[in-house]
């Protein structure tokens, strides 16, 4: 295992221009023909051609048809001597489906066979140049068995299929576009599709299908038509149609993350495509939305133009989930519809990135090195890359941003390229813009760690009426990064009037004011903006929209936090407002006495929203919602995860206590009327309805007062979807009902055919309220249920991931069961699936932030696998770097 370094990037000896591949498939023994034209690079400093090659059996190498002498070392094939300039070079090899449980290459999954090439899979299939800068035009035969794997697929268009011997047949595919060996797919199955013919705006037709096993059908219209939308928006917005007359989804239920961009040939995990309202939740739905656009978009945002090498994989990730985020907000529709989703996305980002960006892991947008690459899809590349192409679009406007679009395709287009080419071509596009002015400061973002901290200070003078916002920059060091220089930070604000009204904005030195929002550049460490014409004191309303992605020191009071709460014009800092409130009430009491008493300012506030006339119900839930305790410990210098989840606990029952008649009134009026639709408000209204149902039996157990459980069972029992099937189940099952066991079997045997809906009956108890660590037991037990199995991606994360990620309190317990559990578990799955043991090993990054005596338990539990002897590069990377 040797470390990979972004400066030691060279071009390759060889180019690949195309390759002809034959599959012979067979689940034990597949034979691979590996036909390639390949060209010496006239500008490569060695003649060595070096393919890589994992796990395969190679039977024979011929250059232009004759046998030459060739060796494997390294799991490389290494040729010397090879023709001047171009010849063909032809391979065959073997490898097995059947064995392959890392899911990576080519393997095996319900009697199927499926790929997943990305990052370094393809040389689990054959030798190769895998890496993104080799591009070739693919021409692919598939043979199979005609009974077991009547559907052969691979990427681009169909060009002949027939009969063969032995009641077999074939299949040949031929993709136009050059491509690298990451997008590279094939499909042999029995599978049953959706099909729809789409016109386009640009006129050209376009046939899309969605592949499933024949049960899943029915769970493939909201896949379908999340991809019809993707296709529109993505003409719309940026003026990019799709390139290929046939776009194809295939789900697959073994998979080791959300989905696949495969030119032509999406591979998913079932998760992110079978949905009906039966078995899937809103939220599943909106996962379903935002995936099927993720991968549709990167058909040109990382096919269309790659990257060049994996160091560079925010290019194309970062840049695509920024483009799903606005998909999914466009979709929604209304402003507060959009501020939900945005708010839902800063969420995610706050929980994962930040503690990501604060623990031993901590790395760039555009990392330096890496052990095993497949490390490196991290929350930090995708959406901290996100926010940072985000703030672009900040700095150069919306348009101005779709015009950077079109110059960077009109430079890259079928090129490999870095996140240098990106930004440069965003800049200009906008050559009067402050990125344009700043651009190699702007790009620090990509190289510098950490998550900025920016500290504001307001001051007024009433006689001068002017108002003065200091703001400064400074970054935590990170490893290997002990000084940070100063980030370009656009700070969207707002001031909000005592009185409520939006303040004009306008700098000393200008003519006039310039609306009642507008974004300052930040780029020193510290800098002072002047605003004249300011008649009342006003509450600054900072970062809008969060658009930096940074922690925000300023000095607000409970009073000026009620204020924004209730009539700051910008949702997002409104619901930011409510959860500062919460926040310094737990943090109070965690840092102090441990005693936490909610007081009537606070209660009466949320009694305002959630009775508020105006104010939509996903908004109200967000806004009730109360901080998580990862992110509650993530403000902490020492955390106790057991003192704060009794806390937060505590917190949760005065609210249920308090609001009791708001609870009950929410839960009545905002009942579902007619059918059921995934659409924003009555996704808002059964959020609320469900939170508003958690609460009343949390204070039904308290009271033992069996009306509102009883209430939850019968909803739980007469659910018309899945949503509200699952919101009252998980409303006893937070409550410690009694009910909740009865309830939990019954889904269960309701449920047993259908596997999404099964992850989700593990993952309901893995995440339960911790209470005297029965919660921890029952996950014990649930391991030998016969429905569990490591095996499978998706229910090895229903229950170990979900337990050791998402319930604190259940996992850090002062006996150290939990982290030895975890060290089994990561040692376990090691052996099985490298990629997936190692996100769980992650479990324990912020370990040197918790108190004795976890600190030193999880510090012996880490230390028990590194010192095993046969880990991964997966997992060694990532237990070697937790103890550093
Ligand atoms: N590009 C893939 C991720 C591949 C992960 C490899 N370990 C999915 C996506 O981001 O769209
Ligand atoms: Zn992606």
């Amino acid at each position: 295992a040797t470390v990979i370094r972004r400066e030691d990037y060279a071009a390759p000896a060889y180019w690949i221009r195309s390759v002809e591949l034959t599959f012979d498939l067979d689940p034990v023994k597949t034979l691979v023909t590996n036909r390639m034209q390949v060209e010496r690079n006239p500008h490569a400093t060695t003649q060595t051609l070096r393919l890589d090659g994992e796990d395969l059996n190679l039977l024979r190498v011929l250059v232009n048809g004759e046998s030459v002498s060739f060796r494997v070392e390294n799991q490389q094939l290494v040729l010397e001597n090879l023709p001047a300039e171009s010849f063909t070079l032809e391979l065959r090899n073997t490898c097995s489906p059947e064995k392959n449980t890392q899911l990576s290459g080519l393997y095996t999954s319900s009697g199927g066979f499926f790929t997943q090439c990305e990052a370094q899979g393809f040389r689990r299939i054959t030798y190769f140049l895998d890496r993104p800068d080799v591009m070739a035009v693919y021409t692919v035969t598939l043979k199979a068995d005609r009974a077991k794997y009547p559907v052969l697929l691979s990427n681009g268009n169909l060009v002949e299929q027939g009969p063969l011997d032995n009641g077999k047949h074939y299949a040949k595919w031929h993709d136009p576009f050059p491509k690298p060996s990451y997008l590279f797919a094939l499909v042999a199955a029995k599978l049953v599709c959706r099909e729809q013919k789409i016109r386009a705006a640009s006129g050209r037709e376009h046939l899309l299908q969605v592949y499933v096993r024949a049960g899943d059908l029915d769970k493939t219209e909201h896949a379908m038509h999340s991809l019809i939308a993707s296709v529109a928006w993505d003409e719309r917005r940026f003026g990019l149609s799709l390139d290929l007359d046939r776009f194809m989804i295939v789900a697959v239920s073994d998979f080791n993350m959300g989905a696949m961009e495969n030119k032509g040939l999406n591979i998913f995990n079932t998760k992110y495509v079978l949905a009906n309202p039966a078995t899937a939740t809103d939220v599943d739905h909106a996962g379903i939305e935002s995936v099927v656009g993720h991968e549709y978009f990167h058909n040109w945002t990382g096919n269309r133009v790659t990257c060049r090498d994996w160091f560079q994989l925010s290019l194309k990730e970062g840049l695509t989930v920024f483009r799903d985020q606005e998909f999914s907000q466009d979709l929604a529709g209304t402003p507060s519809a959009r501020a939900v989703k945005r708010i839902d996305d800063v969420r995610t980002l706050r929980q994962h990135q930040f503690p990501e960006d604060a623990g031993p892991m901590a790395h760039p947008v555009r990392p330096d090195s890496y052990l095993a690459i497949d490390n490196f899809y991290t929350a930090t590349v995708y959406d901290k890359g996100a926010e940072v192409v985000r703030m672009m679009q900040t700095l150069v406007g919306r348009d101005g941003f779709a015009r950077g679009m079109t110059l960077y395709f009109e430079r890259h287009d079928g090129q490999a390229v870095t996140c240098d080419d990106f930004a440069q071509a965003i800049a200009d596009a906008n050559p009067g813009s402050a990125l344009a002015h700043k651009l190699e400061q702007f790009k620090r973002w990509y190289s510098q760690a950490g998550t900025p901290r920016v500290a504001a200070r307001g001051l007024y003078n009433a006689e001068m009426r002017t108002y003065t916002l200091e703001l400064s920059q400074h970054c935590p060091p990170t490893p290997g990064q002990s000084e940070k220089q100063p980030f370009v930070i656009p700070v969207a604000l707002g001031l909000v009037g005592r009185n409520a009204q939006p303040l004009p904005l306008q700098l000393v030195g200008e003519n006039a004011p310039a609306g009642t929002e507008r974004v300052l550049v930040l780029s020193e460490a510290a800098q002072r903006f002047e605003f004249t014409g300011i008649e009342v004191e006003p509450v600054p309303s900072l970062l809008r929209g969060f658009s930096a992605p940074v922690i925000l020191e300023d000095t607000l009071s409970d009073a000026d936090l009620l204020t924004l709460l209730a009539h700051d014009a910008d949702p997002f800092n409104r619901w930011e407002a409510g959860q500062r409130l919460a926040l310094n009430r737990l943090l109070a009491a965690i840092k102090g006495d441990g005693v936490l008493q909610l007081d009537g300012a606070y209660v009466d506030a949320m009694r305002a929203v959630i009775r508020h006339p105006a104010l939509d119900a996903a908004f109200k839930e967000l806004v009730l919602t109360l901080p998580g305790e990862s992110y509650i410990a993530e403000q902490l210098e020492e955390v106790d995860p057991q003192r704060i989840h009794a806390v937060r606990e505590s917190m949760r029952l005065q609210l249920a206590h308090a609001l009791h008649a708001e609870w009950e009134w929410a839960y009545e009026v905002h009942q579902d009327q007619g059918g059921y639709s995934p659409d924003p408000v009555s996704t808002g209204r059964r959020a609320l309805v469900s939170l508003s149902l958690a609460y009343l039996c949390l204070a039904a157990a308290e009271k033992q007062v069996p009306l509102w459980p009883g209430k939850a069972y019968q909803r739980f029992k007469d659910a018309g979807n899945m949503t509200d099937r699952l919101g009252a189940l998980s409303a006893l099952v937070g409550a410690h009902s009694e009910l909740a066991a009865p309830a939990l079997e019954r889904f269960h045997a309701m449920f047993r055919d259908e596997a999404l809906v099964v992850d989700k009956w593990f993952a309901l108890q893995a995440t339960a309220p911790e209470k005297g660590g029965r919660v921890f037991a029952r996950v014990k037990t649930l391991m030998s249920h016969p429905d569990f199995s490591l095996r499978n991606p998706n229910r090895a994360r229903s229950l170990v991931t979900a337990l050791c990620f998402s319930n604190p309190a259940a996992f850090h317990r002062t006996d150290a069961a939990g982290y030895v559990f975890w060290a089994e578990r990561v040692l376990e799955l090691d052996a099985i699936n490298p990629q997936l043991a190692a996100r769980l090993a992650r479990a324990m990054d912020r370990w040197k932030q918790l108190a004795e005596p976890y600190r030193s338990a999880a510090r012996e539990a880490i230390a028990r696998v590194a010192a095993k002897g046969e880990l991964s590069d997966d997992v060694r990377e990532i237990v070697t770097r937790a103890l550093a």
